[in-house]
């Protein structure tokens, strides 16, 4: 079963405007947008949500970037492995990856030649389940179940996590 953070925290718009920052990474911008798109839109398609990339940090309600270590938000990454990635619940918005992961953004995660090799859209769509204010769930198969193995894709929305967002949007 789905979960919200304490209170039920949710967005009070429909229509986010998300920001990718490229520092630390070498992924191309590219790659960046349509892997974040194609993470965003199972979520858009499960409620009214929409979701819109803009080049300004400014005008962001999520702000997406790679980091290394400490990163100044009192969660220090942890290196290769262990932590991947982190978000914050609603109305935050900030969504960071672990800089030092062997991210795969434009290949089959499950031909990789690193066993480390990790999904980014697999990674996004889970860290944007966070963003919007779903906890973590009990249901195996659903994005939101707090274990993912590494080499695989996981990208489908589960009838658990729809049901967890539609409760909340
Ligand atoms: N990062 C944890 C996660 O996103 C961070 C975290 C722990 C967290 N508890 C939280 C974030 C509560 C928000 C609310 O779950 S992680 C997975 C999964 C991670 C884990 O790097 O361990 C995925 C990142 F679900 F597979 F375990 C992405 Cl998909
Ligand atoms: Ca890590
Ligand atoms: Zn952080
Ligand atoms: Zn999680």
């Amino acid at each position: 079963l789905f979960s919200y953070f304490p209170g039920s925290p949710r967005w009070s718009k429909k229509t986010l405007k998300y920001a990718i920052a490229t520092t630390e990474t070498s992924i191309d911008r590219a790659t960046l947008s349509l892997v974040f798109a194609r993470a965003f839109a199972r979520w858009s398609e499960a409620t009214m949500l929409n979701f819109t990339e803009t080049a300004s940090d400014a005008d962001a309600d999520i702000t997406i970037g790679f980091h290394a270590g400490d990163h100044g938000d009192g969660e220090p990454f942890d290196g290769p492995l262990g932590t991947l990635a982190h978000a914050f619940s609603p109305t935050n918005g900030r969504l960071h990856l672990d800089a030092t992961e062997t991210w795969v953004a434009d290949g089959d995660v499950t031909r990789a030649s690193s066993d480390a090799a990790v999904d980014l859209e697999s990674v996004a769509v889970h860290e944007i389940g966070h963003i919007l204010g779903l906890g973590h769930s009990s249901v195996a198969d659903s994005i939101m179940y707090p274990t993912l193995t590494s080499r695989t894709k996981k990208v489908n929305l589960a009838t658990d996590d729809v049901q967890g967002i539609q409760g909340l949007y």
